[in-house]
C-alpha cells in the first residue's frame, strides 16, 4: 500500500495523522520516499510550518513556555522563518529541573489534560531529581512510526527478530526501540539488561532463538561479546544482521563499528539524541554508515557555537539542539544538549535530503578534558585504542592534577598477545599523533577494569579543584 502526498498532508495538518496501518512495498528503500528526497527547500517549508504549530502549542497549553517567552515579548507569531527561529531561546535540562521543583511531580510542561496521559518514564537520576516524562497516547504512536519509518532506513523489514538488551525500566532507549520495531510489523524480544547472570542467560537464548536484529549501548555489545567468547560461543553464531545502538559514544566511532561489525558480522548502525528529544531515533545512520542523518522532520536538530550559541556553518563544530515536531503532550523546545559533533550536507549514497553528523556525537562538554589546552574526549582515545592489535575493548582515562599540570593516563587491558613494552610505544605514539599530548599508559590484564550492561563512564577525573 503507498500512502500518497504524505508531503502535501504535512503541509497542512498538525498533529499530523498516520495511516495507522501504512507501510512500504517490502523493496521500497524509503518509508515516504516524497519528503525523504524532497529538495531542501521543500523540507524547510515542512519544518517551518511544523515549527510554527508546535510553538503556537506550546504557547497555548504550557505554562513553562508562557511564562519563558512573555519574559522576553516572544509570541510564536513573531516566528516567520528558520532564521527567525534561531531566536528563540533555549531550553536546558536545569530550566526543566527547576520547573519540576517547583511543579511536582510533573512539571508545568504537560500539555495535555492528566487523564490522556498514556505512559510516565523518567532518567535514572543517578545525580539530583530525576527528570519525569509523560507521553500522551496520540504522542506515543506518533513515536513508535516515526521510529519505525527510520528503522526502514537501516534495513529493518516486518521479517526480522528484534533483541532488545537494554533496560526495560526508566530508560526512553528500550522503549522506542520496542514500539518502533512493533509498528514496523517485525517481531520482538524485549530482554532486558542489567541483572545479575542476565548476560549468560542472554548467550544461551541468541543461540537458540537467532534473533536477527540488536539493540543495545555499544559498550553492552562488546561485552556480550566477551561473555560468549568465554562460554566457547562465536558471536557471529548468533546471526546478527544489523545492531543499532543508542546511549553512548561507539557506533560511530570509526575502530569501534569495525570491532562490532567484525566480532559479530553485522553492520553496526548508530542512533540516538536525547530522552527529553524523544523520537529520540530522529540521528540515525542509514544503511550505509556515512554517520547519522537528521531527520529534521521529525526533530529539528541545528547545531549552534557552544559559546556564542549561533548556528555554525556546515562543516563547523558545535552543540545539538533539538526540538521535536510532533510532540503535543510535552513540547520542548531548542532543548540544549550540551553535546559535541561536527555537521554537513554533502550528499550521502542513500540520497536522502538530511544533512550528517559525520562522525556521530562524539564527547560531551562536560565530559570534555582539556589538558595543556588541547580538548580531549574518550571517544577520540577509543578509536585508538580499539584500533590497536593486542588490546582489549575496555580502556579508562584518569586525570590528575599535578602541581599545576594536568595528567592523563589511559589504562588499557591487553590480550597478552604482544610485549607490554611494544604497545606502551605504539599507543603513545598514536595518542600523541591523533592530539598533540603525552599520554601516560598504564597497561593491566584482561578484565581488570568494570564492565557495564549499560552506558559506560570512562572518564574518571581526579582532580581536586578546591585547592
Ligand atoms: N548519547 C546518546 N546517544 C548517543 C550516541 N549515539 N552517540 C554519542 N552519545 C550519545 C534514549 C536514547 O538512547 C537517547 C539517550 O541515551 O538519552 P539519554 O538517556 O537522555 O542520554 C542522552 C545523552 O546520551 C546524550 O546527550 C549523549 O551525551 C548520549
Amino acid at each position: 500500500m503507498i500512502e500518497t502526498s504524505v508531503k502535501n498532508k504535512l503541509l497542512h495538518q498538525w498533529p499530523p495523522k498516520y495511516d495507522k496501518e501504512y507501510i512500504p512495498d517490502l523493496n521500497e528503500k524509503y518509508w515516504y520516499k516524497d519528503i525523504e528526497t524532497a529538495s531542501r527547500e521543500e523540507l524547510d517549508e515542512i519544518i517551518l510550518f511544523k515549527v510554527q504549530k508546535v510553538m503556537e502549542h506550546a504557547y497555548n497549553h504550557s505554562p513553562f513556555y508562557q511564562r519563558k517567552w512573555n519574559k522576553i515579548g516572544l509570541h510564536p507569531h513573531d516566528i516567520k522563518s528558520l532564521k527567525d527561529f534561531e531566536q528563540v531561546p533555549i531550553t536546558t535540562k536545569a530550566d526543566i529541573r527547576q520547573d519540576l521543583e517547583e511543579n511536582p511531580p510533573f512539571g508545568s510542561n504537560v500539555c495535555v489534560p492528566y487523564s490522556e496521559v498514556h505512559r510516565i518514564h523518567g532518567t535514572s537520576g543517578t545525580t539530583g531529581k530525576p527528570t519525569v516524562f509523560s507521553f500522551g497516547k496520540d504522542d506515543w504512536e506518533r513515536i513508535a512510526h516515526q521510529h519505525a519509518r527510520i528503522m526502514w532506513s537501516f534495513g529493518m523489514r516486518p521479517s526480522d527478530l528484534v533483541f532488545i538488551a537494554s533496560p526495560l525500566s526508566l530508560y526512553i532507549g528500550s522503549w522506542g526501540a520496542l514500539i518502533g520495531a512493533e509498528r514496523l510489523g517485525a517481531k520482538t524480544f524485549p530482554f532486558g539488561a542489567g541483572q545479575t547472570g542476565q548476560t549468560e542467560k542472554a548467550v544461551s537464548w541468541l543461540k537458540e532463538v537467532k534473533p536477527t536484529v540488536f539493540y543495545g549501548t555499544p559498550s553492552y555489545s562488546l561485552y556480550l561479546a566477551e561473555k560468549a567468547k568465554e562460554q566457547g560461543v562465536d558471536p557471529k553464531e548468533f546471526g546478527f544482521r544489523i545492531m543499532f545502538f543508542s546511549g553512548e559514544p561507539g557506533a560511530g566511532v570509526r575502530s569501534t563499528k569495525r570491532r562490532i561489525e567484525k566480532t559479530y558480522g553485522c553492520i553496526c548502525i548508530d542512533s540516538g539524541t536525547m530522552a527529553e528529544a524523544t523520537p529520540w531515533m530522529s540521528n540515525t545512520e542509514c544503511e550505509h554508515r556515512t554517520g547519522v542523518h537528521l531527520w529534521l522532520d521529525v526533530v529539528y536538530t541545528e547545531v549552534v557555537d557552544k559559546d556564542t550559541k549561533q548556528r555554525v556553518p556546515y562543516g563547523g563544530e558545535g552543540v545539538p539542539v533539538y526540538t521535536p515536531l510532533e510532540r503535543t503532550s510535552q513540547p520542548v523546545i531548542r532543548f540544549w544538549s550540551g553535546d559535541l559533533t561536527t555537521w554537513t550536507d554533502e550528499p550521502c549514497p542513500c540520497g536522502r535530503v538530511y544533512p550528517r553528523l559525520p562522525k556521530g556525537i562524539y564527547g560531551r562538554i562536560d565530559d570534555m578534558i582539556t589538558v595543556r589546552g588541547v580538548n580531549v574526549y574518550a571517544s577520540l582515545v577509543e578509536n585508538i585504542v580499539r584500533s590497536i592489535d593486542g588490546l582489549g575493548e575496555e580502556f579508562r582515562l584518569v586525570v590528575t592534577r599535578e602541581n599545576i599540570m594536568d595528567e592523563v593516563t589511559v589504562q588499557c587491558e591487553t590480550l597478552g598477545t604482544r610485549a607490554d613494552g611494544e604497545l606502551e610505544v605504539q599507543i603513545s605514539r598514536d595518542l600523541k599523533r591523533e592530539t598533540g599530548v603525552n599520554f601516560k599508559i598504564k597497561l593491566l590484564p584482561l578484565g581488570t577494569l568494570e564492565r557495564t550492561q549499560f552506558k559506560a563512564k570512562r572518564v574518571i577525573d581526579n582532580r581536586d579543584f578546591r585547592s
